[in-house]
């Protein structure tokens, strides 16, 4: 591993004290005894000192040098490992190996004591993680916020084929030891109670909120190193806790317990993270987390600025505050709240000033990802909350009004309350209204929002609807997850393509490279090999390094379409028993995806791969062709041997559904050349690489939209094609699970009978044709080489860099500010 031009100052000896100090004093071991994970936490605290000291520093010059800030508000982070990473940030890698060494412990294998905290489902929690590390790689003042689960994303097993789950203590019993609590910065939440009137000093008649009940909310500070920069900025988790024995006393004597409470303990709000991606669930706890992160974060924001001596009228100037999706939408309300009623601003005032502060991300257009919350349950839980949505509301249907003059369809289409036998709240539409800028997260995608999900507001607010394209760290997914294509990359363009990833382009030059071909080749078979290692350690199944691996990794959905790949795992599966004159490269499919607890189609999909799966491996008439590996708990530390180690990437959602996608851009990173629909991010993909070094197939969007509209019947495709019958008609044998027919026959069912609602089988024909170009490219290992190669060279654009750049420069007007 490469260090960085500037290095902190590390003083050895000092270091090794404080590891050995923590490993006595903290966690009451010897040098002589201690384990593995006691020396990672001892080490693990020994470097937190110094971030939290530079955390700290940093934060104190921004205030008093009264910068501007960007306040990322996101329900989810889904960081990973800390610890390897923040040392490559620190420039001390290989300081505090050799450091570790001395005292007889392997840097590697301390690494893999760690946890992952798994603080969010997918795409959406790892985008949040990605843009703190680019935030404070390019020193933009920046705080995240977000929540300290105690359980993160559910741990996944499999257990005759079929999904387990079981909770992610990802603390351990000592805690996480990057982590530290700031109990200064405590917050006291209400809810319930109801909303009155009264009469102020000036006679004028104001409404006040009187709670029913309060929680506490503790902040516990993870650091966010700046990549060779001094800079630490906080990922800022709020905990909930208990009420204090005062409120305990008030909650006891009968006035305030309404039946509401019952189920709702107040130390249950930060227990779990929600497993649901893409699906909006409407739990009332889960409101209450949603209102909980809001409150305490707008609470910090404003504590930040009033006490650095700011006015309030000055917060838009000061602060920005990003709504990752509309799940901190209820900070809106919550800050009108605070403005009107504790700083006693006038409506017209406290909008203009918050209007001015939020902005939102859309990564979105699923109908049933949209999110609603009925107005009971905001009313019962957030009273003085449902007035304000109420009024802002009747304030923007005057809008339309005047727009629309008499035209009660826009209106009923527009407004935030969704009228119904209940009436709900849409989220999306208060952020709309409620914000200076709306965001899609790819191209394509925000076309999407513009035409088809939003295209009255696109009319009312012109200019409000833009695209950032999404993009990923190359600190994580390139230099630590791949530090032999690192080196290989240094060598040619230099050290400084992790903080500039544009001079990436400099190995456009070597594709043609015999000598470089080989060596970028060999650095991929290495990771193969990792992988492969990986495999037959954790699952005792043997890989061949020569054979095209083959993955795809992301949560389980329909619309990814992980039984489009499945079907063509079983077309070749047909034709190698089946047909004399076929021959095909050897293959390994890797799928890593966890299904939402709830979602049964998703699990039945994890159970037939699992189930063709154990067949394909051990049926010696295949001869070692194709195998299929489903690897259990993907979680981010295994995506840092997948992605290094992939030919092929697997980006085949139905085109429109996918929003961006930001896996695509790892794999292609790394050198996978992707398969994939013109969806989400995949489109610039092609821009950048060019067509000849991508597989692109399937129906476009507009395709996809005239082709249901015109009737899709998937029947049609079955009776037409024999190699998808064939396909199809495996899952209702027992083949793959002897002695119980039919136990697969919930996917063939869904995609016939069921409507195929992601139009799998228009895609089959298109799907396979495609593989077969694959298979013949690789057979030509120059040919694939040189595509590789492009595919690295020509992504700097998906650096999250880039992505940040975009929202500072187009949408915070925010300026870096260094250290
Ligand atoms: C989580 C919770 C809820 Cl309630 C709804 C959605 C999610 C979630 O995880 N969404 C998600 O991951 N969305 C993804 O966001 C990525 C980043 O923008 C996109 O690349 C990806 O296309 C999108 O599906």
């Amino acid at each position: 591993m490469t260090t960085n031009g500037q290095t902190q100052q590390f003083d050895k000896v000092a270091f090794k004290a404080a590891v050995e100090k923590h490993l006595t004093t903290t966690y009451a071991n010897t040098p002589a005894t201690a384990t593995s994970r006691s020396w990672y936490l001892a080490m693990g605290r020994a470097l937190a000192e110094i971030t939290t000291g530079d955390l700290l520093e940093t934060e104190h010059q921004l205030a008093e040098e009264k910068v501007r800030s960007i306040n990322y508000l996101s329900l989810e982070f889904l960081i990973g490992r800390l610890t390897g990473n923040n040392l490559i940030s620190m420039g001390l890698y290989e300081n505090v190996a050799v450091a570790m060494e001395e005292m007889g412990q392997n840097l590697t294998d301390l690494l893999e004591e760690e946890r992952d905290p798994a603080l969010g489902n997918g795409g959406l929690g790892r985008l949040a993680a990605c843009f703190m590390d680019s935030l404070a790689a390019q020193e933009y003042p920046a705080v995240g916020y977000g929540l300290h689960y105690e359980y993160g994303l559910f741990r996944q097993s499999f257990e005759n084929g079929r999904q387990v789950e079981s909770p992610d203590a990802w603390r351990g019993l000592e805690g996480y030891p990057w982590e530290v609590v700031r109990p200064e910065l405590n917050q006291t939440v209400s809810l319930y109670g109801h909303v009155e009137t009264y009469t102020d000093e000036n006679g004028h008649e104001c409404r006040r909120w009187v709670p029913g009940m309060t929680v506490e909310g503790v902040a516990w500070d993870l650091p966010i190193v700046g990549y060779d920069n001094k800079s630490v900025y906080p990922l800022r988790l709020w905990e909930c806790r208990s009420p204090a024995p005062f409120n305990l006393a008030r909650f006891n004597d009968g006035d305030y317990v309404g039946a509401q409470y019952s189920e709702l303990e107040a130390g249950n709000v930060t227990k779990v993270l929600y497993p649901n991606d893409n699906h909006d669930q409407g739990k009332a706890l889960r409101l209450m987390q949603q209102y909980f992160h809001c409150a305490c974060s707008v609470a910090d924001i404003l504590r930040r600025h009033i006490g650095a001596g700011n006015k309030i009228e000055d917060l838009a100037k000061l602060e920005t505050i990003q709504l990752n999706d509309t799940h901190p939408t209820i900070a809106i309300p919550e800050l009108m709240r605070v403005l009107l009623d504790e700083y006693k601003l006038g409506w017209d005032t406290a909008w203009a000033i918050s209007s001015k502060t939020f902005a939102y991300t859309n990564h979105t257009l699923l109908p049933e990802a949209l999110e609603t919350w009925s107005e009971s349950l905001i009313a019962q839980m957030l009273p003085r909350h449902m007035e304000i949505i109420f009024e802002i509301n009747h304030r923007f249907m005057t809008l339309v009004d005047q727009t629309w003059p008499g035209n009660n369809e826009v209106k009923r289409k527009l407004s935030i309350i969704q009228e119904g036998p209940q009436r709900m709240v849409r989220m999306a539409n208060l952020c709309v209204v409620g914000t200076y800028a709306v965001n899609g997260v790819a191209a394509l995608h925000s076309e999407l929002v513009k035409r088809d999900l939003f295209p009255e507001f696109n009319e009312l607010f012109p200019g409000r609807l833009t695209n950032v394209t999404n993009g990923v760290t190359p600190r994580r997914w390139i230099k630590y997850c791949n530090p032999g294509l690192s080196a290989l990359i240094s060598e040619k363009v230099g050290n400084d393509w992790p903080k500039d990833l544009d001079k990436i382009a400099g190995l456009e030059k070597f594709a043609d490279d015999k000598a470089f071909q080989k060596r970028y080749m060999a650095v991929k078979k290495d990771n193969k090999q990792r992988l492969a290692d990986w495999v037959e350690e954790n699952m005792g199944i043997e890989l061949d390094t020569n054979a095209i691996f083959d993955i795809q990794i992301k949560r389980l959905h329909e619309y990814k379409r992980q039984h489009l790949n499945l079907l063509h795992i079983l077309s070749l599966y047909h034709r190698l028993l089946n047909d004399p004159t076929f021959d095909m490269h050897p293959r390994v499919f890797f799928f890593g995806a966890k299904a939402a607890p709830g979602y049964a189609l998703a699990k039945d999909i994890i159970f037939a791969i699992n189930k063709i799966a154990d067949k394909v491996n051990n049926d010696p008439r295949l001869g070692g062709k194709l195998k299929v590996v489903f690897i259990p708990d993907y979680r981010v530390s295994l995506a840092e041997i997948l992605f290094p180690a992939a030919d092929v990437s697997e980006q085949i959602s139905t085109a429109g559904k996918e929003a961006s996608g930001t896996g695509n851009m790892k794999f292609a990173l790394n050198g996978a050349l992707t398969i994939g629909t013109m969806d989400g991010a995949n489109v610039e993909m092609r821009e950048e690489v060019g067509d000849e070094n991508i597989f692109i197939f399937g129906l476009l969007v507009d395709e996809v939209q005239k082709l249901k509209e015109e009737g899709y019947d998937p029947y049609r495709y079955y009776h037409a094609d024999s190699l998808l019958r064939a396909s199809l008609d495996l899952l209702e044998t027992d083949e793959f699970t002897p002695g119980y027919p039919g136990q697969l026959a919930s996917i063939r069912h869904n995609l016939l009978d069921g409507g195929d609602p992601y139009l799998v089988l228009a895609d089959f024909d298109d799907y396979v044709k495609t593989h077969e170009r694959i298979d013949a490219v690789y057979r030509n290992q120059q040919n694939w080489a040189r595509k590789a190669i492009l595919n690295t060279a020509l992504m700097s654009k998906f650096s999250s860099d880039r992505s940040i750049r975009d929202y500072a420069n187009n949408i915070w007007k925010l300026e870096a500010v260094t250290r």
